[in-house]
């Protein structure tokens, strides 16, 4: 796929809309006018595609999942709604927890629920539900309830909002889907669903959510009696929280079905269907995903969707209720293979993820019914992208037909090259350690001039005093965490018990330790806003050159080398890539960062000096770091072995991994 830098305007109105968003500048109300009644309506799908080709390269994403609606008795009458029901009426239904349970099993990685307002069950009901699951699928995730039904819960069982969250999420609750907002329009609320939770109320819980540790998605339901004018205003208020609490994973554009509501006859049109992506991934400019949702838009149109700004196409679903009372045209469920070959029509590559996005596995290879080719003709190759700012000059201008950009954790990217779902990318320097046999480095990394503030130690206490202490590590990558270790090993002599945060433990407050270690997006943010008990923060990267005088390494380029590696020719067309990406993006000052700057809170100027700290480029000074530091390691190894096999476990596939408790 060729990222979609150029594009030819039949609509010339658009050209400064389009030049805002290449300098990362915020869409406003009117610019979404602007889009949506432009008739070069191609163009606008090919400035989404940009967009979600810099955030999310040839990724898109899907998971194993079910729908589970436990009941379709609801005590509201919104006149939208052909699914609930009243108790008396025959198509009514309950499920108990069994049933629940029996409908699930153990390959899915997500349960969606969501149903009608029970008058009658009782609240420990939901936490046993919870608790059941996760005690019976440890491997599912469960992401419930909608903003209506905790605003429910809290009113009926007159607990606060975030008490019923806390129960729930303690119970087992990941996160929370996105449905009930409708659309934040009072005109909108009184006539269709008006005793149904407002836009303050709806915003308000996810909030709370958000602040909990919860992460939370977004609908807008159009194509009904909403404007145009009321469908950005919602995105425009979306976004201002996401600004504030960054919680949000994905936006979903629900297309209405229309059904016997009488609010009107017709399906929306694939037009405006395309249109609302595209819109919402140009003017959600912090949103880390758009969900194609293929149960509402058709198989065809949610797999066009993927080339108009959507990176999501929610899952396999199982049964689904809401959209299929209203009369809509999608199967029941997709098969896992019915969706990836609707990715790979869209000419991406389908990535299964879990409930927080990590991808699980990737699928680049074409369907098996193709004859096999030579390694060398291989169609695709998968390079793996470090969703970091500090690694963004690396792929700004990474342009090439055959190698395909996937976004992978630097924790995730060894155990990736490891499984041979990826072939060549930046890797963690410890990472390497363990695959070097069958990789080949390139002269390039993530090397660290000194002071960049991107691999953070935020502490209560002193080097000296962490002796004995609890350090919360980041699960991100494993050269941050040993070079912590290090430091307090053999340049400060103590010994501190490091616990892997959880993904979601991340954005709390971490009452719990002692010191906490942050690196790339997060640490650049917690340095920003601040974090109220730890008073100290240590740099790492200038820790190590004080000590050392040398450059500290935290990543390295690696490519898959032998039989299956990458040929000779693909390893040239890799450089060249990179070198003209890295060019390019020096040559602008590292404008190239604007845009993700922008996302995690940074000024132009903040951006540049970050990137500009770097040495993405390795020399003589990287080598011996990287020699040095491997005798440091080697030395810890010797006398920790258990301890870090313990770790190397832990780094599987799994959904959410629990914490691990590593002494140095
Ligand atoms: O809130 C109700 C909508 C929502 C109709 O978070 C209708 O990943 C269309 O929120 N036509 C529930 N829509 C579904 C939902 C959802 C779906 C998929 C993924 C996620 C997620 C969330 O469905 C309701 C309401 O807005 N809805 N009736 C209808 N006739």
């Amino acid at each position: 796929m060729t990222p979609v830098h150029d594009i030819y305007f039949r609509d010339n109105a658009l050209i400064p809309v389009w030049e805002k968003v290449q300098r990362g500048e915020r869409l406003t109300l009117e610019d979404g006018l602007m889009l949506y009644r432009s008739h070069d309506f191609l163009s606008v799908g090919k400035m989404a595609h940009a967009v979600q080709y810099a955030q999310s390269g040839d990724a898109v994403y899907y998971v194993l999942n079910r729908k589970v609606e436990p009941t379709n008795i609801c005590v509201l009458s919104c006149k939208f709604c052909d699914f609930a029901v009243k108790p008396h009426e025959p198509k009514a239904y309950e499920m108990t927890i069994e049933q629940i349970l029996s409908v699930l099993t153990p390959d899915l990685h997500e349960v969606h629920i969501t149903g009608g307002l029970h008058p009658d069950w009782p609240w420990e009901y939901y936490v046993n539900m919870m608790r059941d699951i996760k005690s019976s699928f440890p491997s599912i995730d469960i992401k419930a309830w909608t903003a209506v039904e905790i605003d429910f819960f809290s009113k009926k069982f007159k607990l606060s909002v975030e008490d019923v969250l806390l129960q729930l999420k303690e119970a087992g609750l990941r996160t929370m889907p996105g449905g009930g907002a409708e659309v934040f329009s009072e005109r909108v609320r009184r006539k269709l669903f008006k005793q149904k939770v407002g836009a303050a109320r709806w915003l308000g819980i996810h909030r709370t959510a958000h602040k909990l540790g919860i992460p939370t998605n977004a609908t807008l339901l159009y194509g009904h009696i909403e404007t145009l004018e009321e469908r950005l205003v919602h995105m425009m208020k979306l976004r201002e929280l996401q600004d504030e609490t960054a919680g949000f994973l994905t936006f979903i554009p629900l297309a209405f079905q229309p059904g016997a509501t009488g609010i009107t006859t017709r399906f929306t049109s694939s037009i405006d269907d395309l249109k609302t992506i595209a819109v919402s991934r140009l003017m959600l400019d912090n949103f880390p995903h758009i969900k194609a949702y293929w149960v509402m838009l058709t198989e065809e149109v949610a797999s066009l969707a993927l080339n108009f700004g959507a990176d999501d196409m929610d899952g396999t679903v199982g049964e689904e209720h809401i959209a299929h009372e209203a009369g809509a045209v999608s199967p029941m469920q997709l098969a896992k293979d019915q969706i990836m070959r609707l990715i790979r029509d869209a000419g991406k590559i389908p990535v299964e993820r879990d409930i927080f996005y990590n991808p699980i596995s990737l699928s680049p290879a074409p369907p098996a019914s193709r004859p096999r080719r030579s390694a060398a003709a291989r169609p695709h190759r998968i390079i793996g992208k470090i969703p970091f700012l500090n690694c963004e000059p690396f792929y700004a201008h990474f342009s090439s037909p055959r190698l395909h950009l996937i976004p992978i954790t630097p924790r995730r990217m060894g155990v990736f090259l490891r499984a041979g779902f990826v072939d060549a990318g930046a890797i963690s320097l410890m990472d390497y350690f363990s695959i070097e046999k069958e990789f080949q480095l390139l002269p390039y990394g993530i090397g660290l001039k000194n002071k960049v503030g991107s691999v953070l130690l935020f502490s209560r206490y002193p080097w000296r005093e962490l002796d004995g202490k609890k350090i919360g590590i980041t699960d991100d990558t494993a050269t941050s965490v040993q070079l912590l270790n290090v430091l307090l090993s053999h340049k400060y002599k103590v010994s501190a018990a490091f616990t892997r945060l959880h993904p979601v433990e991340r954005m709390n407050t971490y009452p719990a330790y002692d010191a906490v270690l942050l690196i790339g997006d997060q640490a650049l943010q917690r340095a920003k806003t601040g974090f109220h008990d730890f008073q100290i923060v240590y740099d790492l990267a200038e820790e190590w050159h004080a000590w050392k005088g040398l450059p500290a390494v935290l990543a390295v380029w690696a490519y898959r080398s032998g039989e299956n590696g990458l040929s000779r020719i693909e390893r040239n067309e890799l450089v060249e890539t990179l070198e003209t990406s890295l060019t390019r993006s020096e040559a602008s000052g590292f404008a190239v960062g604007v845009h993700h700057g922008k996302r995690i809170g940074l000024l132009p100027d903040e951006v540049a000096e970050y990137l500009g700290g770097f040495n993405f480029r390795f020399g003589p000074g990287e080598e011996s770091t990287m020699r040095e530091f491997r005798k440091h390691v080697e030395l810890l190894y010797s006398s920790t072995a258990p301890a870090i096999a313990a770790e190397e476990k832990e780094n599987n596939f799994g959904p959410t991994s629990s914490s691990t408790t590593l002494v140095p």
